[in-house]
C-alpha cells in the first residue's frame, strides 16, 4: 500500500508541471468517464446526481487498496506479485495519460514518475521487511530501520502529494478571472421584474444565482484556462480562417441575453435546469464573419479538456435565435466551473449539443466529418429542448392539512415560449394555473394555483405545459436517452 502511495503522490506531483489532468489516478478516472456505457452513466447521474464524480474517486480508491492489500499480502516471500501490479497500473495509467485528448507526451511524464517510485518504494521496502523478519526479535535494528523506513515513505508520499495538490490549483483560473472586471454590454437586459417568479410559493427564483446553477461536465478537475492564454479559432468550411483572443472578444459589441439552459439528463421533475443572463458576442455574427462555405451542416465545438459538441449550424445562423459566445454571467465573468473564459449558449436546444464550456475551437463542417462526443455515446443528433413543466410545491410526500393548497412550479420551452400551465387534483378537471410576467420566450416561466383539498387522505397532482406552438405535453413517458425525457410530473402528498 506504501508502494501505491508513492506512486500516486509521485504522478500528482510531476503532473502540477505537466499538466493536472496527468496525475495517473485522475487520467484513468477520466477514462473511466469516456469508457462508461451510456446506460451506467444515466445510472450513475440518477442515483448520485453531481456527487457521480466523487463517488466513482472513491471507488477507485477502493479498488486500490484493496488489490494493493492483496498484493502484498501475496508478496510474503518473494516480490514478484506486488512488482507485476505496480507494473500493469503503471502501464494502465500510462495508457490513460496517452490517450486523453487533452495531454501532449510531456504528461507521459506524470504516469513514468508514479512507475519508478511505485516500483523503487516496494522493492526497498519489501527487502527490509524480509531482513527484518529474518532477525526475527521485537526489537531489532533491523525491524526498526524497516519501520523507520516505512514512516519515511508515507511521509515523504503525503508531503508529494500534497505539493502536487498545492502547485496544481496555484496554476488556477481565478486571478485572471478577477483581472477581467467588469463587463460592459452595449445592451444590457432591464431588471427582473418583481413577478417574474413565485419564489415565495417554492419556485426557483428567476435568475438563478451563480453558485446555485446546475452543473454538469465530463471533468474531473474544474479546467484552468486563464484568459490571457486563451483564444478561440475558426475553421473549417468557411471563407477565412479566425482567430481571436479574449480581448479581441470583450472589446466587440457585446450583448446581454436572458437564457434558461437545462440538460438533455433532467428526468420529469428533475432539478438539471437553470436561467442566467449571460453577457457574450452574437456567435452568428461571428461565424458569419469568417464566410460559412456552402454545405457545412454542423458547428463542431472543441473545449480545453478534449470534449467536443455538435450544433446544427442552421440554428446557430438563424437570425434572432440569440446564440450566444458567453464571457459573462449573472454580472460577473463566467464562473469557471461554467466555461471560463468562455462558453456556447444556445437558445432551446440541450447543453450537450450547444453549451460548450472551455470552447477554444470551432469547426465549420459536415454531420459526415464529424462525431461529437455524446453522438458516440448513443445520443441523438438533434436535440431541441422538449417543452416541460415541473411541481415545486407542495413537495412530494408532504402532509399538509386539509382546506387550500397552493401548488407552484415552473414551465419551460425555451425560444418558443409558454402559453399555458394545467393542473389537476386526482382524476379531476384540468385547472388554468397563473403564470408569471413572461420576461422572454428564451427563458423558463412560472406558475401557481390554488386548489381546494378537503378529502382527507393521500391526493395526487399532475402537471402539463402547453408551448406557444400550440404543443401540449404528451403523458407518454420516454427515457432522457437518446434526446430527453417527456411524461407530466405528478407529486403525491397527504391531508391530514
Ligand atoms: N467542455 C464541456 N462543456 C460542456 C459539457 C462537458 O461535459 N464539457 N457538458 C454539456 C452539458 S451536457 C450541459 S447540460 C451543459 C451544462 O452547463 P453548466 O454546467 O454550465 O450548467 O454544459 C455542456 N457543456
Ligand atoms: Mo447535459
Amino acid at each position: 500500500m506504501l508502494g501505491l502511495a508513492s506512486a500516486l503522490a509521485a504522478g500528482h506531483l510531476v503532473a502540477a508541471f505537466v499538466g493536472r489532468n496527468a496525475s495517473p489516478y485522475l487520467a484513468v478516472g477520466n477514462s473511466a468517464i469516456d469508457l462508461t456505457p451510456t446506460w451506467l452513466k444515466d445510472w450513475a447521474v440518477r442515483t448520485f446526481g453531481t456527487a457521480d464524480k466523487l463517488v466513482l474517486l472513491s471507488g477507485m480508491a477502493v479498488v486500490l487498496v484493496a488489490v494493493a492489500a492483496g498484493a502484498g499480502l501475496l508478496s510474503r516471500r518473494s516480490p514478484l506479485v506486488g512488482t507485476v501490479v505496480i507494473g500493469v497500473f503503471g502501464v494502465l495509467g500510462g495508457l490513460a495519460v496517452f490517450t486523453r485528448p487533452d495531454l501532449g507526451q510531456l504528461a507521459l511524464a506524470a504516469p513514468a514518475a508514479s512507475l519508478l517510485a511505485g516500483l523503487w518504494a516496494f522493492r526497498w521496502l519489501h527487502a527490509r521487511a524480509l531482513r527484518a523478519a529474518g532477525a526475527g526479535d521485537i526489537g531489532s535494528p533491523e525491524r526498526r530501520r524497516f519501520l523507520l523506513g516505512a514512516g519515511a515513505i508515507a511521509a515523504g508520499a503525503g508531503v508529494a502529494g500534497l505539493a502536487g495538490q498545492l502547485l496544481g490549483s496555484s496554476r488556477s483560473a481565478d486571478s485572471s478571472r478577477a483581472a477581467v472586471g467588469e463587463l460592459e454590454p452595449a445592451r444590457r437586459v432591464p431588471p427582473v421584474p418583481a413577478d417574474a417568479d413565485f419564489a415565495k410559493l417554492g419556485t426557483p427564483s428567476f435568475l438563478t444565482p451563480n453558485e446555485n446553477f446546475y452543473r454538469i461536465d465530463t471533468a474531473l478537475i474544474v479546467p484552468q484556462v486563464r484568459a490571457e492564454d486563451w483564444s478561440l479559432r475558426i475553421h473549417g468550411m468557411v471563407e477565412r480562417e479566425l482567430t481571436f483572443t479574449f480581448d479581441d472578444i470583450r472589446d466587440r459589441r457585446l450583448v446581454e441575453r436572458t437564457i434558461t439552459l437545462c440538460c438533455v439528463s433532467n428526468e420529469v421533475g428533475g432539478s438539471l435546469i437553470s436561467t442566467a443572463n449571460f453577457v457574450g458576442v452574437d456567435l452568428g455574427e461571428l461565424l458569419r464573419e469568417a464566410g460559412i462555405r456552402r454545405g457545412a451542416q454542423q458547428l463542431y465545438s472543441t473545449s480545453t479538456d478534449g470534449w467536443t459538441c455538435g450544433t446544427p449550424l442552421d440554428v446557430v445562423l438563424e437570425p434572432g435565435r440569440g446564440a450566444l459566445l458567453a464571457i459573462g454571467m449573472n454580472g460577473e465573468p463566467l464562473p469557471v466551473e461554467h466555461g471560463f473564459p468562455a462558453r456556447m449558449v444556445v437558445p432551446g436546444l440541450y447543453g450537450y449539443v450547444s453549451g460548450t464550456k472551455w470552447v477554444t475551437d470551432l469547426e465549420v463542417t459536415t454531420w459526415e466529418a464529424r462525431q461529437a462526443y455524446w453522438l458516440e455515446r448513443g445520443w441523438a443528433r438533434e436535440a431541441p429542448v422538449k417543452t416541460q413543466s415541473r411541481i415545486d410545491s407542495p413537495k412530494g410526500f408532504a402532509t399538509l392539512s386539509p382546506g387550500r393548497v397552493v401548488v407552484a412550479g415552473i414551465a419551460w420551452a425555451q425560444h418558443t415560449g409558454i402559453e399555458k400551465v394545467e393542473v389537476r387534483l386526482d382524476r379531476g378537471p384540468w385547472r388554468e394555473a397563473e403564470l408569471s410576467t413572461v420576461v422572454t420566450d428564451d427563458a423558463w416561466r412560472m406558475w401557481q394555483v390554488a386548489l381546494d383539498v378537503t378529502e382527507p387522505g393521500s391526493h395526487q397532482l399532475t402537471c402539463r405545459a402547453t408551448d406557444k406552438s400550440g404543443y401540449t405535453q404528451t403523458e407518454h413517458r420516454a427515457p432522457v436517452v437518446p434526446d430527453g425525457a417527456t411524461g407530466w410530473h405528478t407529486v403525491t402528498f397527504t391531508t391530514r
